[in-house]
């Protein structure tokens, strides 16, 4: 059966700051407490699927979610109006307040795990939700993250959206960003690979390692998926030490091709055979190794060398891969493009870098913005229409953007009451630009 891998990017939501919220993100750390540009930020994300779109990839969209979080900090024991909720929180828990603030669902790589249909053993698409339970942030995410998915995938025939495994640190669990998937064209079976920082109880010194041995294996068994073709795969404990808080800052992988930093695996030789082992049959893998000593951990993780989109543009024979600008301006990751791309026979032929600083500056590069759902034509045709992008609704996000966000978040606007509002009324007109209805947002339920 053939199908189309759609990439579904997170809208950057209009309370897009930098609060230094992600131990391990070095991005994060360093760009605290600087200035942000929300509209700006949201610019260039709906820039970046238009830019995809135009190449003749399928594109999607999936919501930014209610922040600040009310619902949350009313639990909480914060009282009053939503703008005295606000206020209260930020008075007595600025920690709790940043946490309710974050745009971070904007990362769709880390909403959900997807498997196609041709994985799964009941024939179902399977996606399940991911808990982020490691960061505080993060872990408000779920709830609205599976809402939105069970828009998207509507139908209960096809599509089984599964809710996020148990917010504990033994089942820890970061979604696609932690997931890879080798194959020999969209539809075709695959080889799913899960990747882990470390098993639940496991001691670790260095920075946190966000996801689960348990974790993956609860999602494979969960999905239905062929043991023999199911990996999971340790990420180097450098790597994650380095700034890899995901392996998809050190690996992409699309089709037939892995494409990968030396460190990015804890043992890479067993991944390889296994893929080996799991591809038999269906697809001849290939391996596109970055040597340390052609690119540092250090500057893969500062240039986002691997958390670039890897697609096939139509009729084209290798990949392309959309690359963000910091790595063009990167001299050692510059350069090793410029090779690879040029080497005879390569399976990665071209580089297309895109602009997606804003999100950059808070670790999130362009594979991080989007969520892939490799769907059949009868999926795609199941799936709600309105979440797949076009130039009505490009038009229509750009004047929404443009009608409703702030050009500027420094840290002293953040516990500003008017904000509350302020976005509040954005995303409500949201609710009618995409097909989410009336009741998405809990501050419509009250
Ligand atoms: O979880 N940053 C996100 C970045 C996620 C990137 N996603 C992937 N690699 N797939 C994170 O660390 C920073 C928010 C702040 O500090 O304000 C943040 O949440």
């Amino acid at each position: 059966m053939s199908g189309e891998e759609i990439n579904f990017d997170g809208l950057v939501g209009p309370t897009h700051n930098y609060a230094g919220l992600s131990e391990g993100n070095l991005a994060s750390a360093r760009n605290r407490d600087t200035i942000a540009r929300p509209r700006e930020a949201a610019l260039q994300g709906l820039a970046k699927m238009q830019q995809l779109r135009g190449l003749g990839l399928a594109q999607g969209v999936l919501p930014p979610h209610d922040r600040p979080n009310i619902a949350w900090l009313r639990s909480l024991g914060f009282a009053g109006t939503d703008a005295q909720v606000w206020e209260r929180a930020w008075a007595s828990e600025p920690t709790i307040a940043r946490a309710a603030l974050a745009s971070s669902a904007m990362w769709a790589a880390n909403a959900a795990t997807i498997s196609p249909s041709a994985d799964c053993e009941d024939g179902a698409l399977h996606a399940s939700v991911a808990n982020l339970q490691t960061m505080l942030h993060r872990s408000l995410e779920a709830q609205q993250t599976e809402r939105a998915l069970k828009r998207l995938l509507q139908d209960t025939s096809r599509f089984t959206v599964h809710e996020a495994l148990l917010p504990h640190d033994a089942l820890s669990d970061e979604g696609a960003a932690n997931h890879m998937r080798m194959s020999a064209a969209p539809g075709a079976p695959g080889v799913e690979i899960f990747v882990y920082g470390r098993e639940a109880q496991e001691p670790r010194a260095g920075f946190p390692a966000r996801q689960t041995l348990e974790a993956c294996r609860a999602l494979a068994r969960r999905h239905g998926l062929a043991s023999a073709r199911t990996i999971f795969a340790r990420q180097a404990g450098e790597a994650i030490d380095a700034g890899a808080f995901h392996n998809d800052v050190v690996a992409v992988a699309h089709a037939h091709v892995l494409f990968h930093h030396e460190h990015a695996f804890a043992d890479k030789a067993a991944l390889y055979a296994d893929i080996r082992a799991g591809a038999r049959g269906l697809f001849d893998p290939v391996f596109v190794e970055v040597p340390a000593a052609r690119v540092r951990l250090e500057d893969a993780v500062s240039s986002y060398l691997f958390n670039a989109q890897l697609v096939r543009l139509p009729g084209a024979s290798s990949l392309t891969l959309i690359a963000p600008s910091e790595v063009r301006e990167n001299n050692s990751t510059s350069a090793f493009v410029r090779e690879m791309i040029a080497a005879p026979g390569t399976s990665i032929g071209d580089v297309i870098y895109v602009d997606v600083r804003e999100s950059m500056r808070n670790g999130g590069g362009p594979a991080c913005l989007r969520l892939r759902v490799e769907m059949t034509a009868d999926e795609r045709a199941a799936a709600n229409a309105g979440f797949f992008l076009d130039d009505a609704l490009a038009q229509n996000l750009e004047a929404w953007i443009t009608t409703h966000y702030r050009e500027e978040l420094a840290p002293g606007d953040l516990s500003d009451p008017a904000l509350v509002d302020e976005t509040q009324t954005a995303l409500d007109a949201l609710t009618r630009i995409l097909p989410l209805g009336g009741d998405f947002y809990p501050f419509q339920r009250v």
